[in-house]
Formats: structure tokens, sequence, C-alpha cells
């Protein structure tokens, strides 16, 4: 990799066409960080941060992922050349705990940098191997069952993959026995619970059985293990590890244990395509499927995972709906959209993510612009 000059960061923002509500907070507003990087040739690649507003799904925010991105992580790339960018997750790594989201930005950037000094597509890059990727769709919590049923409906006419619907306490068995019977049978129809539950309630999550979904996404505390393994030998429904699952030990950890069957990869939980490669490689060894998970992305973020889900063991829908799902206008063009057969086509008649940045959309959502170099360029 030739040697990266600058990292220009910026925060836009992006109103979601409609508040996405999960067990732990909504989002109205997205507030999104975006990486442009710069090698020493004029090579251009962007990342985003999928940092949230508030540190309700992790510890991080857009505001930590910032703060560690200027003073921590951008200063060990900086004015360094990688000799492949499967080593720069090692280097932001070392002595510095935590800040996956921010790791990731930097590494999944110089992911997408390599692809383009290269001129190859990034899921090239990452050894994908598919040209389309089966798309699905995460619906917010809901008031009552009757819109979530309507919501639901909207989807399965759309012709998405797969339909996860977000559940808490007081809003679950009810409402998922409404989608199932209003859809059928066949749909496949996942819930996620982000850590709502306790293994107290057991017995209740053990009711979601009788609905044949295709799994249930991370129903425990979001850094266990341990529980989630005694609550899957009651379940007969597959648990998915999310939130949980920030590391391939943590993968490891899950497949000892029995934790789950499933793990829903987001590269920015665990630090990048690197870690997210060796938990892909280590699942497809223990017959585990994967499928990419969504953070509410731009265009931007959404290439990154479509890029990853292109590689063989991603068997399952991801989380990676078009653009017009989330937003009256992407910041890419083309925007993201799915086929008739609701798969999204993967990139690869072009270098890196894929799709061009709208620059003067960006400019016009910008709210908040550093540039950062190193000593050598002068401007650090
Ligand atoms: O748990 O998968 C999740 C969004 C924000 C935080 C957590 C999650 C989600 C989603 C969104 O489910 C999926 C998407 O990007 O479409
Ligand atoms: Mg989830």
């Amino acid at each position: 990799m030739s040697r990266l000059e600058r990292i220009t960061l910026r925060e836009i923002r992006l109103p979601l066409k409609e508040p996405f509500r999960i067990s732990s907070g909504v989002v109205t507003d997205r507030r999104i960080c975006l990486l442009e990087l710069t090698d020493v040739d004029g090579t251009v690649a962007w990342s985003e941060c999928v940092a949230g507003e508030q540190p309700n799904y992790s510890a991080e925010t857009i505001d930590t992922a910032w703060l560690a991105i200027e003073q921590w992580l951008a200063p060990r790339v900086l004015g360094a050349s990688f000799d492949d960018p499967s080593h720069v997750y090692t280097a932001l790594d070392r002595n510095i705990v935590g800040h996956n989201m921010a790791k990731a930005a930097i590494e999944m950037g110089c992911w997408d940098l390599v692809a383009r000094q290269r001129s190859v597509p990034l899921s090239q890059l990452l050894g994908g191997t598919r040209d389309r990727v089966a798309t699905g769709i995460s619906i917010g919590i809901q008031a009552n069952p009757a819109a979530l049923v309507q919501r639901a409906l909207d989807a399965y006419e759309a012709g998405y993959n797969k339909i996860k619907l977000k559940i808490q306490p007081g809003a679950d068995v009810a409402f998922v026995r409404a989608v199932r019977e209003a859809l059928g049978p066949d749909m496949h129809l996942m819930a996620d619970a982000n850590s709502a539950y306790t293994l107290d309630d057991a017995d209740h999550l053990v009711e979601l059985d009788a609905f044949n979904l295709i799994m249930i996404e991370q129903p425990l505390g979001r850094d266990d293990v341990l529980r989630h393994a005694s609550l899957q030998r009651q379940m007969t429904t597959p648990i998915c590890l999310d939130e949980s699952i920030t590391s391939v030990e943590r993968a490891e950890d899950m497949i000892a244990l029995g934790s789950g069957r499933i793990i829903n990869i987001k590269p920015g939980r665990v630090g990048g395509f690197a870690v997210s490669k060796a938990i892909h490689d280590v699942c497809e060894l223990n017959a585990i499927p994967v499928w990419c998970g969504g953070m509410l992305e731009s265009g931007i973020g959404r290439a990154h995972n479509i890029a990853l889900a292109s590689l063989p063991n991603f068997q399952l829908p991801g989380d990676l709906s078009p653009s017009a799902r989330y937003w009256e206008r992407d910041i890419v063009t083309p925007e993201w959209t799915m086929d008739d057969e609701g798969m999204v086509h993967v990139p690869l008649d072009r270098p890196g993510i894929g799709v061009t940045v709208d620059m003067d959309r960006v400019d016009d959502l910008t709210v908040r612009r550093v540039e950062l170099g190193h000593s050598a360029a002068g401007i650090s």
C-alpha cells in the first residue's frame, strides 16, 4: 500500500425517512462520520464509522470515535505504508483497548485504498465469490402488532428475502405471531432483541419457538456468551449473536460453549475487515453460517458491507436494504437498489467500493470537518 498522506474526517447529518426504534433507543437523524483517505499519489478512498449517536448499542458513539481516530488511531497509519491491508488492524490494536468502530473505519478505508491502488473491486480484494447478495430488512419496534404487520407486508411485497422484527418485553410474542400469521409459514422471519432479556425470561422466549423463526438475535446481555448457551439449550430456535461477538475469540467462545448457531458479522463492531474475515473463516470451519448486519449506514458503509457479504460463508440474507429504505437521497451514485429477486448487486466492474461519493451532497450535509496529516507533510 502506498503511503497514506491524509485523512479528512467529516460529520454529516442524514435524516432517516422514519425513526428506527430498537429495545435500547430510537434514532431519527443519523450523525455519520465519514473518512476520506488520500495516499501519496493522490488516490482517494472512503469509509464510514458506524458508531451511533448514543452509547446504547455499544460503548462507542460518533463523538468517542471521532476523538479516538483523531487522537490515537490516525497517527498510527498516517505517513505509514503497509505491505497488506490485513496488517492495519494489528497496528491499530496494539495497546489501544476497545474503540472497534473507530479502528474499523480506518482499517476499512485502507482496504478501499489498496483496492483502488491495485485497480480491483473491494469484493475481489476481500476474497468475495458472489456477484449478488440476498437482501433482508430490519423493521424497528412498532406501537402495536397491526402496525408491525403492515410494515412486514410492505417488505414482503417489496421482495425482501428475510424480514427481521425488532422485539422487546411487551412487544414480542403477540407481535411475532401476528406477522407470522399474516405472511404465512414460508417467509424467512427472525427477531432481534438487542439484549433486552435475561435468563429469567427463558420460559417466555421459548414461546417464540412456535413461529419457526430462522433465528433470534442477541436476546441476552451484550457481553454474554455463557447465559446464551443455557438459553440455546432450552430453545429450538437458533440463537444468532450480534453485540456479543467483538473478536475472533468471542466467536470461538460461542462455538465452544454452544451459545448460538449463527453469527451476525458487522465489520464495524469487530474492528474491520481482517477480523471479519477471520470470524467468517472460523465459522466456516465449524459449519456456522454468518450474515452481514447493518448499522443504518449511508451508501458508503453499505458498499463496504456488500463487498464483505460477497464472501462464501455469508449464507443468509444481510441487513443490506436499498438506499431508499433509509434516505430520501443517499450520498453515493448510483444509489443501492435490489433486483426483483431481492438481491443487491456487488459492483465488480469498478475498483474499490464501486460507487461514487456525491461530493456536493456530502458538502451540503457536513457539519464538522478536520484534516489529519502527518508531520512530514507539514499539516499534522
Ligand atoms: O442490532 O442489528 C442491530 C441498527 C442499529 C443498531 C443495531 C442494529 C440495527 C439494525 C439495522 O438492525 C439494520 C440496517 O442497517 O438495516
Ligand atoms: Mg442486532
